[in-house]
């Protein structure tokens, strides 16, 4: 059994699946704190959960085809570098996927809205790891960069993934790789010893137990890279699915969801107004500039009470946890919640699911629904 060495795992997280391990924390958690607590977080593993000895860890760092490469263990990288933190999510393209399998069956583990968490990732600054390395980011005759985990499936193949280095060279200074989680070292089902930060980037490119970058003329060629994680219309499924037609998911859309009240809830006897909260987000470091809430199908809005990060609405890694009292309407026992918000592009989130279903049933962003009954 493969999986026999998997870590322990907090009882309260709620598996989608248990070998390879994927869950996520209770919804209405998560609001109640800004950072997540590490075993609290949720939990995306393809594969067994790799057991790396902290004393021989190696990170290699180099240009595909260029023989010389960097090799460096975990003290080098803890002392030669400056330590950088940043606050910043971990979603998975699959979040609220769950929502789309209602229309129709999807392909993927059935998640809820909270395979989404935020720490404070410290580490080295990846900029600063490739300059030491003798790489300049900025001039470097490379298309992408490809980060290659440690866990790999029984055949020996491995996760990895990769980003266009366009992308690198607008993040710079802020991809992190990080060897702490929220100021302790990262939980082994977390990457341990040492993980990727790509703030504002999908989850799945954020490689875990990584031990290698390479700057490479060509994107991962990992299954994961190539065969998944993209985003297709309706009418396209696995009969005639061609994944080499649209590129790698890589900046997340606009997201929110409700967290408190949970769905199906009955309120107090009589109650005229409810408390809302939840999580809002989204990719590219595009800040969240309003998330607005309505109890009568959208005929009236109320903008929530925004719980900032402290970052520039510019370069916003982090969610923004938010709430709002409002009115109940006085005709009706069944009230429908919804939530939608935008972010520092005016980007908003669609109305329904129906329009964006895809058959991998990623990118699940639609108005957050939650019914609740008054009783009374
Ligand atoms: N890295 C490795 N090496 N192996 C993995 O299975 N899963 C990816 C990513 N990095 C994965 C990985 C996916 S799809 C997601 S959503 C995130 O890790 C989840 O990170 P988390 O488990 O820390 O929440
Ligand atoms: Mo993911």
């Amino acid at each position: 059994n493969p999986y026999a060495n998997d870590p322990k795992r907090h009882p309260a997280l709620k598996p989608s699946s248990s070998t390879p391990f994927n869950a996520e924390p209770p919804l209405q958690l998560l609001p109640d704190n800004f950072l997540t607590p590490n075993d609290l977080f949720f939990v995306r593993n393809h594969l067994p959960v790799p057991d790396v000895d902290p004393k021989t860890y190696k990170l290699e760092v180099g240009i595909d085809g260029a023989s010389r490469t960097k090799s460096l263990n975990l003290s080098e990288l803890k002392n030669r570098f400056q330590k950088k933190s940043v606050a910043s999510i971990v979603q998975c393209a699959g979040n609220r996927r769950s929502e789309m399998v209602k229309i129709k069956p999807v392909k993927g583990l059935n998640w809820g809205a909270a395979a989404i968490s935020n720490a404070e990732w410290s580490g080295v600054c990846l900029d600063d790891l490739l300059k030491y390395s003798g790489i300049d980011i900025d001039y470097v005759d490379c298309d992408h960069i490809i980060f290659d985990g440690l866990d790999q499936d029984p055949t020996g193949s491995k996760y990895g993934a990769s980003i266009p280095i366009e992308l690198a060279r607008r993040l710079k200074r802020d991809i992190i790789i990080a060897y702490e989680m929220n100021g302790e070292d990262i939980p082994r089902d977390h990457g341990y010893p040492v993980r990727v930060i790509l703030p504002g980037i999908v989850g799945a490119r954020q490689v875990k137990w990584l031990h290698k970058i390479l700057l490479s003329k060509k994107e991962s060629d990992c299954h994961w890279q190539q065969k998944d994680y993209k985003g297709f219309h309706a009418s396209i499924d696995w009969h005639n699915v061609d994944f080499s037609t649209v590129p790698a998911i890589q900046e997340l859309p606009v997201n929110s969801a409700i967290c408190e009240p949970v769905n199906g809830t009955s309120l107090e006897e009589g109650a005229n107004e409810v408390t809302v909260k939840g999580y809002a987000w989204s990719g590219g470091g595009r800040g969240i500039v309003r998330v607005d809430v309505t109890t009568d199908g959208g005929k009236t809005w109320h903008s929530a009470e925004l719980k900032q990060p402290d970052q520039p609405l510019y370069k916003t890694y982090a969610w923004t946890l938010w709430e709002t009292t409002i009115p109940l309407p006085a005709d009706t026992r069944d009230v429908e919640i919804r939530c939608k918000a935008v972010d520092s592009s005016y980007n908003v989130q669609p109305d329904n699911v129906d329009g964006i279903w895809n058959l991998r049933g990623v990118l699940s962003n639609a108005w957050f629904k939650v019914d609740v009954k008054v009783p009374g």
